[in-house]
C-alpha cells in the first residue's frame, strides 16, 4: 500500500496543534492529532479537517488571475510581478510613496512564509498608510507590553497548568482554541484546574462554552470591564494585599489614580454586584497561583488598552506576574523579540482623522476614509495580503465601495471573496499542507516552551508559488521598476530587504535556533517527533525586561490620562434608556471570514443569528426564530433570532465573517452559507481612542421586526 504518514501541525488558529496527516496515492486521506507533540498532546478540533478541504476546494487559485473586461484571466507569475511592480511605482511616482496602502490580515501570523518574507516586501513600499489586523485584534495587548515591559511582544501568558486560580473576561477558549495564549486542548487543560483543586472564574455578557465549565460566571455589560478591573486593583491595594516584586515602580502614583475605582463605582456601570468584585479581588490576591486573563471581549473595545492594562496591573500587584502558576513571559527557541521594534505609540498620526499610528500601523477603522477622502496622502491603491477587511473590519460595506473607486489593487491570497474581487491581480499561495512550517509566533505566546519543525506534506505543484516566493518575486520586480541611476542610495537602504527576499525560510529559521536561548540545530529539531520538549515557562524578570531601566512603571502617562475619558463614559453618563449592545462570537466551526468554504466545517446547525435574551424579545414583541432588523449607526442587517437565557439581558450577540454570496465572488459553498456580516453595523467612530482599536464589541444598536 502506498499510505504514508506524515507529521505536521495545524497552523489553523493559535493552539498549533501536532498533527498526522495520510496520504495516499498525494492525496490526503485522513487527519489526526499527534500523541507525540509535547504541547498539544494529540488534541484537534474539527477544524483539523479543513486543512484537507483546502487543498482540494476547487475555488482555491492556484495561479495567478488578472480581472479583465471578460472576468478573470490566468497569467504567468513573472507577468503578475511586472505588472503589480509596474503599477505601484507608478501611483507611487505620481502621487507619493503614501499613495500605496497595504492590510495583513491574520493568516500571515499563522505562515512561516509570510513572517519571514512579508514584512521585507512592505518595508520596500515605504508607505506609511500601513493597517492590519491587529487594531481589530490584541492591539491593547501589545500597547500595555510595549509601556509596562518594554517590548510589544513580551506578553505574559496565564501558566495555565499550574495555576490555581484562572480569572477569565473576554475569552471563549472553548470555541476560539485559546489566543494570546497557546494552550491546545484548552477544555482539559482547565478541567486539569478544577482537579487540582483550582477555580476558574469567567466574565462574559454570554454564557459561553467556557463559563459553562467554569466554577463560577458574571455577566458583564459590555465595554465596562475597566470599571470591573480596575476595581479589583483598588481592592487589592486597599487591602494592602499586594506583594510587589523590587523592580515594580509606580505605586503612590497608582494608587492615587485608582483612589475613586472602588467596587461601588464598579458595580452599577458593570452590573456585577460590589460584594462580588471584592469577594474576587480578595480570591485573586488570596490565591496560591492566580492569572488573570483578558482576550478580545476586552481588547477590541472602547476601552481595551485599560482593560489590558488593569489585566497585567492585577497581576503585578498580587505578586503573580513572572512567577510559576502565574503570568510568564515564554521563551521560545527562536527569539523574535530580538529583531523586531520594541513598538511605538503615536509617532505619527492618520491624514483625515489623526489617529495614532501603534508599531508603525493605522488603525484599520480608518481604511475607507484614506481610500475615499481626496487630497494629499489619499490612497489610490492597496496590497492585501492574506485578509477580508471587507467582512472583517468596521463599516466593512463602506471599505466594499471604496475598494472599488482605488486605481489599482493586488490581493496575495487563495481566493476571490468579498475583498479580493476588488483586486487587478490577484497572487494565490500554496495552501499549508504544502508548505514549511517552524511557528514564529505562537511559540512566543504558548504556556510551555517547545520547538518543532515541520517539513511539507504535499510537494507544491511546479507552477504553484509558496508565499515567501511571491514577496521575493514582487520585491525584487518593484526594485526593478523603482529603480532610478540618479538615487542610487535608495537601494542602499533597500539592500537589508533585498537579502532577507533571497533567503529560504528555513534559513533564517535555522539561523534563529541556532543563535536562539537554546542553541539549537534545525537538523535537531527536525528530528525530534512531534517537536523538542523545552519544559515549563520560567520566571525571567527583571533581567529579560526590555524597559531601558529593567524596571516596570505600573502607571505610564498614556495609560494614567485614559482614566479621565473611562471615568467620563462609563461613570459620569447616565446609563438610564441605554438600548441594546451588539458584541461579537465564535464558533469552533468557523473561522473569522474565509473557512466557510469547507463543507465539512459548516456543516450542521445554522450558527449565524443573532442571540438576545427571551425578555429582550418579548419586549419589543418578537419571537424566537423571527427575521429582526438590526440597525446601528453604521448601517442595517436582517438576520434571525434566536432567544437565550445565555445572554445578558440588553445585550445581543453576533459573529462576524459571516454574510458571503456578494457578486463576483467564487465560493461554491461559502455563499450558501447564511447570515450578515457583523461588520455591517460595527462602526469606525467607535474607537479606543489611546491606541485606535476598533470597538468591535458592545456597539449601540436597535433590534426591531423586519418590515
Ligand atoms: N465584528 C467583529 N469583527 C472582527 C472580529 C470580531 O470578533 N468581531 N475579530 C477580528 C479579528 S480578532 C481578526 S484577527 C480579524 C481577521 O480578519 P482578517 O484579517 O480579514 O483575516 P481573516 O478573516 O482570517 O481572512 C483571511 C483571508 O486570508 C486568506 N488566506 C487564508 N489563508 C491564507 C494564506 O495562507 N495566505 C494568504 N496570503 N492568504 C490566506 C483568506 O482567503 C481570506 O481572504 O477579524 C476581526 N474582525
Ligand atoms: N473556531 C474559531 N477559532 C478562532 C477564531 C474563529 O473565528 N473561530 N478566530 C481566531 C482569532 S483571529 C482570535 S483573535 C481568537 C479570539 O479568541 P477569543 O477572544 O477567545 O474569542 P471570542 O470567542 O471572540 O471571545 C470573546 C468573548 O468576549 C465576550 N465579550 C464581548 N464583549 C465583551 C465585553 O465587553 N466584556 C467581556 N468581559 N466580554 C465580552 C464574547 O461574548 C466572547 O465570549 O480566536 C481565534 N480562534
Ligand atoms: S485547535 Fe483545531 S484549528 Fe486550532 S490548531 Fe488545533 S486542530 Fe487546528
Ligand atoms: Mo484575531
Amino acid at each position: 500500500m502506498t499510505a504514508t504518514v506524515r507529521r505536521t501541525s495545524c497552523n489553523l488558529c493559535e493552539a498549533i496543534c501536532g498533527v498526522l496527516v495520510t496520504v495516499e496515492h498525494g492525496r490526503v486521506t485522513d487527519i489526526r492529532g499527534d500523541e507525540a507533540d509535547p504541547l498539544s498532546r494529540g488534541h484537534i478540533c474539527p477544524k483539523a479537517v479543513a486543512l484537507r478541504d483546502l487543498q482540494d476546494d476547487p475555488d482555491r487559485l492556484q495561479r495567478p488571475v488578472r480581472r479583465t473586461a471578460d472576468g478573470w484571466q490566468e497569467i504567468s507569475w513573472q507577468a503578475a510581478y511586472d505588472l503589480v511592480a509596474r503599477r505601484l511605482a507608478a501611483i507611487q511616482s505620481e502621487h507619493g510613496k503614501n499613495a500605496v496602502g497595504v492590510y495583513l490580515g491574520n493568516p500571515n501570523v499563522h505562515s512561516l512564509g509570510a513572517l519571514t518574507h512579508m514584512p521585507p516586501l512592505v518595508r520596500l513600499l515605504r508607505t506609511r498608510n500601513r493597517f492590519s489586523a491587529t487594531s481589530v485584534d490584541q492591539l491593547p495587548h501589545m500597547l500595555a507590553s510595549h509601556l509596562l515591559y518594554g517590548h510589544q511582544l513580551m506578553i505574559p501568558v496565564p501558566d495555565i497548568d499550574r495555576t490555581s486560580y484562572l480569572l477569565m473576561l473576554g475569552a471563549n477558549p472553548l470555541a476560539s482554541n485559546g489566543s494570546i495564549m497557546t494552550a491546545p486542548g484548552f477544555a482539559k487543560r482547565l478541567k486539569e484546574v478544577r482537579a487540582r483543586g483550582g477555580r476558574v472564574v469567567v466574565i462574559d455578557p454570554r454564557r459561553t462554552e467556557t463559563a459553562a465549565v467554569a466554577d463560577e460566571h458574571h455577566f458583564i455589560r459590555p465595554g465596562t470591564d475597566a470599571a470591573f478591573l480596575l476595581a479589583l486593583v483598588h481592592q487589592v491595594l486597599a487591602d494592602e494585599a499586594e506583594d510587589l516584586a523590587p523592580y515594580v515602580d509606580g505605586l503612590t502614583e497608582l494608587r492615587a489614580a485608582l483612589a475613586g475605582w472602588t467596587p461601588e463605582r464598579a458595580a452599577p456601570v458593570t452590573g456585577i454586584d460590589a460584594e462580588v468584585i471584592r469577594r474576587i479581588a480578595r480570591e485573586f490576591a488570596a490565591a496560591d497561583r492566580a492569572a488573570c486573563y483578558g482576550r478580545l471581549g476586552v481588547s477590541a473595545q472602547r476601552f481595551g488598552a485599560v482593560c489590558q492594562w488593569a489585566v497585567q496591573l492585577l497581576n503585578i500587584v498580587t505578586g503573580n506576574l513572572d512567577r510559576p502558576g502565574g503570568t510568564l513571559v515564554p521563551r521560545p527557541a527562536v527569539d523574535i523579540l530580538r529583531g523586531m521594534s520594541r513598538g511605538h505609540a503615536g509617532v505619527w498620526k492618520s491624514r483625515v482623522r489623526g489617529l495614532p499610528e501603534f508599531g508603525g500601523e493605522l488603525p484599520a477603522a480608518s481604511m475607507a476614509e484614506e481610500i475615499l477622502e481626496p487630497g494629499d496622502g489619499q490612497i489610490r491603491a492597496m496590497v492585501t495580503i492574506a485578509g477580508n477587511p471587507v467582512l472583517s473590519t468596521p463599516n466593512g460595506r463602506r471599505l466594499d465601495e471604496a475598494l472599488g473607486t482605488l486605481d489599482f489593487m493586488v490581493a496575495i491570497d487563495p481566493y476571490i471573496n468579498e475583498t479580493t474581487r476588488h483586486a487587478d491581480v490577484i497572487l494565490p499561495p500554496t495552501p499549508p499542507l504544502e508548505r514549511d512550517h517552524y511557528d514564529l509566533v505562537f511559540h512566543q505566546l504558548a504556556v510551555r516552551n517547545t520547538a518543532r519543525w515541520n517539513d511539507a506534506v504535499l510537494p507544491r505543484p511546479a507552477d504553484a508559488r509558496h508565499d515567501w516566493e511571491i514577496f521575493r518575486g514582487l520585491g525584487f520586480a518593484y526594485t526593478k521598476a523603482t529603480f532610478r541611476p540618479s538615487r542610487a542610495s535608495r537601494l542602499r537602504k533597500a539592500l537589508p530587504s533585498l537579502v532577507t527576499l533571497r533567503l529560504k525560510p528555513k534559513q533564517i529559521v535555522a539561523a534563529g535556533l541556532r543563535t536562539g536561548p537554546y542553541s539549537l540545530s534545525l537538523r535537531k529539531v527536525r528530528k525530534s517527533a512531534g517537536g523538542i520538549d523545552l519544559g515549563p515557562l520560567q520566571p525571567s524578570f527583571p533581567e529579560r525586561l526590555k524597559t531601558r531601566d529593567k524596571r516596570i512603571n505600573l502607571a505610564p502617562s498614556l495609560l494614567l490620562d485614559d482614566l479621565a475619558r473611562a471615568q467620563e463614559a462609563l461613570v459620569d453618563r447616565d446609563r438610564e434608556g441605554a438600548g441594546l449592545l451588539l458584541i461579537g462570537r465564535r464558533h469552533l466551526r468557523s473561522n473569522n471570514s474565509w473557512m466557510h468554504n469547507s463543507s465539512r466545517l459548516v456543516k450542521g446547525k445554522p450558527r449565524h443569528q443573532l442571540l438576545m435574551n427571551p425578555a429582550d424579545l418579548s419586549r419589543r414583541d418578537l419571537a424566537d426564530g423571527q427575521r429582526v432588523r438590526i440597525t446601528s449607526a453604521a448601517g442595517t442587517v436582517d438576520v434571525e433570532v434566536s432567544a437565550t437565557e445565555d445572554m445578558m439581558p440588553g445585550v445581543v450577540s453576533l459573529p462576524h465573517g459571516f454574510g458571503h454570496s456578494k457578486e463576483g465572488t467564487r465560493l461554491s459553498v461559502a455563499n450558501q452559507v447564511l447570515g450578515v456580516s457583523a461588520n455591517d453595523l460595527t462602526d469606525p467612530a467607535l474607537l479606543d481612542d489611546v491606541a485606535g482599536t476598533a470597538a468591535l464589541n458592545g456597539v449601540p444598536v436597535t433590534v426591531t421586526a423586519c418590515p
